[in-house]
C-alpha cells in the first residue's frame, strides 16, 4: 500500500471508545443545537425513571445503572430531541422531485416533523393537512379495497408494545396478516431458525450469564459501533481474563481494543483494554463452514479422548436427557472434506484448533452472535449450527452459557411478542378471541419481502409504515421503487422525513408522531410505554421533553385515528379508552398474552420483569420435546457463489449512522472521513483486477444475481479483508441486491453474501 491513501482514507490508530467518541458526542449536540436540553436528556437515558435509549436493545444492569456513556446512544437520542424542525413552509419551497435529489442525510438533518401532509401531485408538494382529514381519508381508501389483504402494514421496530399491539389489533380487526417487519430484514433467521432448535425463537442468557461465563464467542457483529453498551460487558469480561473469540472479516476496532469513558484511568493515562483474545477473519459467508470445522473437531478430540480411556469432552448427559439428532449432526461432519472446510472459511487448522482449545477449557461458553450470521442466503442454518456448537457441550440453559443473538432495533423483539407476525399461531388467535371477542384470520400473510412483491405485480394497493424507511431499508431499489410508486395509498407515520415518503402514490399522507424522548400526555395524563430488549427483560418508557410540535400524537394514538375511522364500530372496540390510559391496552395485552401477566405492577418494579424463555432452564418448546441437533447440508450459502471472477460483497453500517439515517459521514474507526463512496478490498483482489488503492470502480451484480445491477463510479480502498470478501455501506450497496436473493427459509434479504464483479469504473476509463 502507498503512503498516499485515497481521499478521506487514513489509518485510525486509537483504541475505540476513549476521548474520541466524548469528542464526536460534543460535535453531534452542538450539530443539533440542543447543548443545554441535550445533555440532560442523555442522562435521563435507560434510567429507572426515564426513556429507553432507541439506539440498540441491548440490556442495561438491572435497570438501576448510573449514566452509561454511550456515543451512539448518544448520537441517537440527540437526533430525535434535536431543535430542528420541518415545517409546512419547508415543503412550501421544495416540491417532491427536488427533494428526490437529496442525499439521505439532508433528508432527515432538516429535523422533526410538525404537521400532517398530504401530497398534491398538481404542485408536486407535500401540504399540511388536519388529523381528522387524514384519517378519513385513510379509512376510505382502505375501505375501497376489493379484499383487506390488498393492503400492507410495515413495522419498524422503534415501535413501542403498546403502539405494536394496538397496530395488530386494527390490522386483524380489518382483516389480513400482512405484516410486514423490520424484523424480516434482520433477525428472521433468529425467530424461524431457533424454534426448531431449542423451542424458542430468542436468546436464552441474561446480562448477569456474562458474570459466570468463562469464554465468550463473537461471530458477525460489531458492538463499538451497534451495541456500544456490550462494550461495558465485553471490557469487564475481558478485564477478568475471559477468552473473547471473534470471527467476522473486518478487524473492527472494538473489537480489538476499547478504553471505556468510565474507566477514570484509561481515559488519563491513554490507555486500554484488549478485547479479542483471537481474533479470526473468517471469509464472508464462511460462517457455515467454520462451525463445521469446530464441531468436526471437536468429535475428533472426544475419540481421541475415548481412546486413551477419558471420558470425552462432549455433555453426554446433556445430549442424553435434553436433546435428539446428534448421529445425524455427527455422520454429516464426517462426511465434510477438511479441505472444503479450509477453502470456504477462509481459516486455517491452527486458527480452529485455537478456537476448539479455548471452547474445551471452558466450562461456560456463551456465544454472541448478529447480521453477519443473519443475512445470509444461508442465515437460518447458519443460526441453528450455532445452536449445535453450544448444545455439544450443554452450553444451553444453565448460569454462564447460551445464545446471545444482538438485537437490531430497540424493540424489534416486542413488537414480535406483542403480536406482528404474518404467521399467527393458534395461541395469538385464541388470546384475541378471549380479549376482544373475534377470531382473526389464520391465513399466512406477507413478509417484507413478499410485501414489495405483491405490491409490484400490483396485488396490494395500499401500504401503511409504522416508522421506518422501507423503500432505503429493502434490497433493489430498482425493483422497490418503482413497486412504491404504484400504490394507491401510501402512509408515513414517522419522526423524521426520508426517502421512502417520497415514492408518492396517489394518496400519500405523512402522520408526524412523538418519540421515545417526548413527553406523552393523554387524558388520563402522561403515559409510559414498555419494550423488551435482547434479554426478554421488559420495562417501561418515559418520555419527558416538551414535544416538538403541539399537533403531534403518540403513535398508540395514531393507530386508533386510523382504525376508527376504517373500523368504525367493528367488534366494539373502545379506541378512545385505550389511548385514554395505555394501562389499558396493557390489561388486554395480558389477556391476550398470559407471560404478561400483572403486567401493570410487574412493569412499575424497578427493572421490570423478565419474560419466559423456557430453553433458560432446559424445558423445549419444540416438536420432540428435545433440543434438536439439526443438520444444514452442504458448506456453500449459495452455489452461485463459486464462480471465481465473482467476490462476495458484505453491506454494513457504518459508525455514523442508524441503519437508513445517516447521521454523518465518518467510519472513524475504519479510518473513513467524510465519504461513504468506498469499497474495502484486498491488496490480492485489487492486483488481480489491475486496480490501485484509491481507483474509481463499478460494481456489478453477478451472476443469479439479478444481473446487470449496477453501482458505479466508487473507490476502492485497500483494507484487510479476506481474499475473495469485499465490503461497502448499507444502505447504498443496495442498488447490486436482487429483491429474490433471500434465505429462503427464513426471507431474510442476503445483505450479506451478495456475488458481484469488480472493475475499474468505465466512467473513469472514459474520462
Ligand atoms: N449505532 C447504531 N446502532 C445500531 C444500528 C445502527 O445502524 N447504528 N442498527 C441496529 C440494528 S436494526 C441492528 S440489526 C443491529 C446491527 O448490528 P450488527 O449485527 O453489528 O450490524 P452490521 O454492521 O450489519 O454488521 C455486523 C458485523 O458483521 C460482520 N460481517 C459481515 N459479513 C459477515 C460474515 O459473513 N460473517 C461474519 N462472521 N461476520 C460478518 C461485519 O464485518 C460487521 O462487523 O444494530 C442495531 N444498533
Ligand atoms: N444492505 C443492507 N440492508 C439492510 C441491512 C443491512 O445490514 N444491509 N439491515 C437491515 C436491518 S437489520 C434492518 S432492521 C432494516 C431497517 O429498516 P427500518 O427499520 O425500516 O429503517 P430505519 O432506518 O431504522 O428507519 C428510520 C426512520 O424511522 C423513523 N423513525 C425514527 N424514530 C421513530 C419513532 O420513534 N417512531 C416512528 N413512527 N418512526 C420513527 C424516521 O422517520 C426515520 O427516517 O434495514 C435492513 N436493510
Ligand atoms: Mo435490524
Amino acid at each position: 500500500m502507498s503512503d498516499e491513501r485515497p481521499e478521506g482514507v487514513e489509518a485510525y490508530s486509537h483504541p475505540a471508545g476513549g476521548w474520541d467518541a466524548l469528542k464526536a458526542v460534543a460535535k453531534t449536540l452542538k450539530h443539533q443545537q440542543i447543548v443545554a436540553q441535550g445533555s440532560t436528556t442523555l442522562l435521563k437515558a435507560n434510567q429507572p425513571e426515564g426513556f429507553d435509549c432507541p439506539g440498540c436493545a441491548w440490556p442495561d444492569p438491572k435497570h438501576t445503572s448510573s449514566f452509561e456513556f454511550c456515543e451512539n446512544g448518544a448520537k441517537a437520542i440527540t437526533w430525535e430531541s434535536t431543535a430542528r424542525r420541518v415545517e409546512p413552509e419547508f415543503f412550501a419551497e421544495h416540491t417532491v422531485s427536488e427533494l428526490w435529489e437529496w442525499i439521505d442525510h439532508k433528508l432527515e438533518d432538516q429535523g422533526r416533523l410538525t404537521h400532517p401532509l398530504k401530497y398534491n401531485g398538481a404542485t408536486d408538494k407535500y401540504e399540511a393537512i388536519d388529523w381528522d382529514h387524514a384519517f378519513a381519508l385513510i379509512g376510505a381508501e382502505l375501505n375501497k379495497l376489493a379484499s383487506p389483504h390488498e393492503a400492507e402494514f410495515y413495522t419498524s421496530g422503534r415501535a413501542s408494545n403498546e403502539a405494536a399491539f394496538l397496530y395488530q389489533l386494527f390490522v386483524r380487526a380489518y382483516g389480513t396478516n400482512n405484516f410486514p417487519d423490520c424484523s424480516n430484514m434482520c433477525h428472521e433467521a433468529t425467530s424461524v431458525g431457533l424454534p426448531l432448535s431449542l423451542g424458542v425463537g430468542k436468546g436464552t442468557v441474561t446480562l448477569e450469564d456474562f458474570d459466570d461465563a468463562d469464554a465468550i464467542f463473537s461471530f458477525g457483529h460489531n458492538p463499538g459501533t451497534n451495541h456500544p453498551r456490550m462494550m461495558t460487558t465485553l471490557h469487564e469480561a475481558s478485564r477478568r481474563g475471559v477468552p473473547i473469540i471473534v470471527f467476522n472479516p473486518l478487524k473492527e476496532r472494538a473489537l480489538e481494543r476499547f478504553a471505556a469513558p468510565q474507566n477514570p484511568v484509561e481515559m488519563v493515562t491513554l490507555s486500554s483494554t484488549r478485547i479479542a483474545s483471537a481474533y479470526h477473519q473468517v471469509r464472508t459467508g464462511g460462517d457455515l463452514a467454520a462451525l463445521k470445522g469446530l464441531m468436526k473437531l471437536i468429535f475428533e478430540r472426544d475419540e481421541a479422548d475415548l481412546a486413551v480411556g477419558g471420558e470425552g469432552v462432549l455433555d453426554r448427559a446433556f445430549i442424553a436427557e435434553h436433546t435428539i439428532g446428534i448421529d445425524a449432526l455427527k455422520e454429516d461432519l464426517a462426511n465434510t472434506s477438511w479441505a472444503d472446510i479450509l477453502s470456504v472459511s477462509g481459516l486455517t487448522m491452527e486458527a480452529l484448533n485455537s478456537a476448539v482449545d479455548v471452547y474445551l477449557n471452558a466450562r461456560n461458553v456463551i456465544l454472541c452472535y448478529g447480521m453477519g450470521i443473519t443475512q445470509h442466503a444461508n442465515g437460518t442454518a447458519n443460526v441453528q449450527q450455532l445452536a449445535n456448537f453450544l448444545m455439544l457441550r450443554g452450553n444451553i440453559g444453565r448460569p454462564g452459557a447460551g445464545l446471545c443473538p444482538l438485537r437490531g432495533h430497540s424493540n424489534v423483539q416486542g413488537d414480535r411478542t406483542v403480536g406482528i407476525t404474518e404467521i399467527p399461531n393458534k395461541a395469538l388467535l385464541d388470546g384475541m378471541e378471549r380479549a376482544f371477542g373475534f377470531r382473526p384470520s389464520a391465513e399466512k400473510g406477507h413478509n417484507a419481502i413478499e410485501s414489495i412483491e405483491a405490491i409490484a405485480a400490483g396485488k396490494s394497493k395500499a401500504l401503511i409504515c409504522l416508522g421506518g424507511n422501507l423503500a432505503v431499508a429493502m434490497s433493489d431499489p430498482d425493483v422497490t421503487f418503482a413497486a412504491m410508486r404504484k400504490l394507491d395509498l401510501a402512509v408515513h407515520i414517522a419522526t423524521k422525513l426520508n426517502r421512502s415518503h417520497l415514492l408518492t402514490a396517489k394518496t400519500s399522507i405523512i402522520l408526524p408522531c412523538l418519540g421515545r424522548t417526548d413527553l406523552d400526555t393523554q387524558a388520563s395524563g402522561p403515559q409510559a410505554v414498555t419494550v423488551e430488549d435482547s434479554m426478554s427483560m421488559v420495562h417501561a418508557s418515559r418520555g419527558f421533553l416538551k414535544p416538538p410540535s403541539e399537533l403531534l400524537k403518540s403513535e398508540p394514538a395514531i393507530i386508533a385515528g386510523i382504525a376508527m375511522a376504517t373500523l368504525g364500530t367493528k367488534y366494539d372496540i373502545d379506541w378512545d379508552g385505550l389511548i385514554a390510559n395505555y394501562d389499558r391496552i396493557r390489561e388486554k395485552i395480558e389477556v391476550v398474552f398470559p407471560d404478561f401477566h400483572e403486567f401493570n405492577s410487574r412493569v412499575r418494579v424497578r427493572g421490570g420483569f423478565r419474560l419466559d424463555v423456557p430453553a433458560s432452564y432446559r424445558v423445549w418448546k419444540t416438536a420432540s420435546g428435545k433440543a434438536n441437533f439439526l443438520v444444514a447440508p452442504g458448506l456453500d450459502e449459495d452455489p452461485r457463489l463459486k464462480d471465481p471472477t465473482t467476490l462476495v460483497l458484505t453491506t454494513l453500517r457504518s459508525h455514523d449512522q442508524y441503519n437508513t439515517t445517516v447521521y454523518g459521514l465518518d467510519d472513524r474507526y475504519r479510518g473513513i472521513f467524510g465519504r461513504r463512496d468506498v469499497i474495502f478490498m484486498s491488496s490480492r483482489d485489487l492486483a488481480e483486477r489491475g486496480l490501485r488503492d484509491g481507483d474509481r470502480i463499478d460494481i456489478r451484480s453477478a451472476a443469479g444475481n439479478g444481473g446487470g445491477k449496477t453501482v458505479i463510479g466508487f473507490t476502492a480502498v485497500e483494507y484487510n479483508i479476506p481474499v475473495g470478501s469485499v465490503a461497502g455501506y448499507y444502505p447504498e450497496m443496495n442498488a447490486v441486491i436482487a429483491l429474490d436473493h433471500y434465505d429462503r427459509k427464513s426471507g431474510t434479504p442476503s445483505y450479506k453474501g451478495v456475488p458481484v464483479t469488480i472493475a475499474k469504473s468505465e466512467a473513469q476509463a472514459a474520462a
